[in-house]
């Protein structure tokens, strides 16, 4: 399997992270290609819990080669902060590549996030407040800095300057800010340039050397489907691709270059920030799912909202995906459960949807139709194959693999790296 996508089928938060931890042995590369540090990514090994936010989870398998690719947006001061934690703590960072195409969040791009967002009000997205719709916002708008300007002081200064022309208008006579001096910029970011030399680099040709050579290359990506900017639901989503298309672009990998495509679901949902979510709940088996589940953000700490597993969304994700495979997480989360509600379609005005309708306004009031499976109460973290698992959660998970367009091949049944069951 030379190049593997791996992609969050829902709203984030799924267990990218460990899965891709999990595959970390059999792997050569692993490669963020969209979104920044407002990903959130736990893995736990042994005792050792690391949460990472920028850097891909590969940096934490001692073979693999990290990529930072062009269609990632990067803090550097986050950046630095993230490898010097890893540092202390034993894990070699050395072998980490930067795209000289990525663009650079800089303090006003965090400042208008967050400005933005106050202005808003009730229409707030709840962002990360990181600076990363302002930072794709730039690019498109093509007033973005890139990594290789670090590197040419004049283009630099003259980048800032374009930058920062209708920002500062922005700041000044419409939030009331003061303005934001160029040179305060340009030397904030020159500072960076040495430690970043030798990071930055062409990475596409890299990976389209790596593959050339039948390498492993894992491509993995930050939020999810339904935070996709095209495929999600719009405005309530992320700024980049983090659909499995996002991979080919963000990286500069053809797309015929690319074997499999694993998306990862929780064995129900969740969400950060505002936005349509039909099964979410609002009684105590929310509570059960926020608790039990340890549903909290891992950048912000935000509670994270929760609800049934939804399988139009699982269904679209395979669609727009081209999922080959699901790794569904989380299953030991539903135990103690009496009768497990599931989405199968939804109901708009009183006309049943069996897929995600293409209104947003009608997804913002689709009422879940529920069907409800049997529940069990015995511990299954210690499950590693399916038939450990009890019948009725064997059953749980064939009917969502029936329901979902594509095969379940691993289960998680516990935050641990070893706390898996893989189907043959
Ligand atoms: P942004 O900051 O512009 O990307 O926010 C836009 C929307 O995207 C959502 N979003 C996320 N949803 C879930 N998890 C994310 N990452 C962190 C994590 C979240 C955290 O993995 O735990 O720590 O709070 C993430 N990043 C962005 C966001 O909630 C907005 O709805
Ligand atoms: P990511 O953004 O998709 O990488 O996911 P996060 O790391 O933000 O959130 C997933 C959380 O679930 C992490 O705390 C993981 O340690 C945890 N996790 C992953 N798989 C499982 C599982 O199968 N069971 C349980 N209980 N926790 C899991
Ligand atoms: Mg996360």
């Amino acid at each position: 399997m030379p190049a593997i996508v791996l992609i969050g089928a829902q709203w984030g938060d799924e267990g990218k992270g460990k899965a891709t931890d999990l595959l970390g042995s059999r792997l050569d590369y692993v490669v963020k290609f969209n979104g920044g540090n407002n990903a959130g990514h736990t893995v736990v090994i042994g005792t050792e819990k690391y949460a990472l936010h920028l850097l891909p989870s590969g940096i934490l398998s001692p073979n693999v080669i990290p990529v930072i690719a062009n269609g990632v947006v990067v803090d550097i001061e986050v950046l630095f902060e993230e490898l010097d934690a890893l540092i202390a703590r034993g894990v070699d960072v050395s072998k980490l590549k930067v795209s000289a195409n990525a663009h650079i969040i800089t303090a006003y791009h965090r400042t208008i996030d967050k400005v933005t967002e106050r202005f808003l009000g009730k229409r707030q997205i709840g962002t990360t407040g990181r600076g990363i719709g302002p930072a794709y916002a730039d690019k498109i708008n093509r007033v973005g800095l890139r990594m290789q300007d670090l590197f040419d002081e004049n283009i630099l200064r003259q980048k800032v300057e374009g930058a920062l022309d209708s920002k500062n208008h922005l700041l000044v006579k419409i939030y009331n800010r003061r303005a934001i001096e160029v040179e305060e910029i340009v030397q904030e970011l020159l500072g960076y340039a040495e430690r970043l030399r030798p990071m930055v680099t062409d990475t596409a040709l890299l990976l389209h050397r790596a593959l050339d050579e039948g390498k492993t290359v894992l491509f993995e990506g930050g939020q999810a489907t339904m935070l996709d900017v095209d495929h999600g639901t719009y405005p309530f989503v992320t700024s980049s691709n983090a659909t499995s298309g996002g991979a080919v672009t963000g990286s500069g990998v053809a797309p015929n270059r690319i074997d499999r495509v694993i998306a990862v679901i929780k064995a129900y949902t969740t969400r950060v920030g505002a936005g349509p979510f039909p099964t979410e709940l609002f009684d105590e088996w929310g509570d059960f799912l926020t608790e039990k589940g340890f549903e909290f953000g891992t950048t912000t700490g935000r509670k994270r909202r929760t609800g049934w597993y939804d399988a139009p969304i699982a269904r679209y994700s395979a669609r727009i995906n081209g999922v080959t495979d699901f790794v569904l997480t989380k299953l030991d989360v539903l135990t103690g459960i009496p009768s497990i509600p599931v989405c199968v379609a939804y109901d708009v005005d009183g006309v049943r949807h069996d897929e995600i309708p293409v209104s947003q306004s009608d997804f913002h009031h689709a009422t879940p139709i529920y069907e409800e499976f049997p529940g069990w109460t015995e511990d299954i973290t210690t499950a590693r194959t399916f038939e450990d698992l009890p019948k009725n959660a064997q059953d749980y998970v064939l009917a969502l693999e029936a329901m979902s367009g594509s095969r379940i091949s691993v289960i998680g049944v516990g935050p641990g790296r070893d706390e898996i069951v893989v189907r043959h």
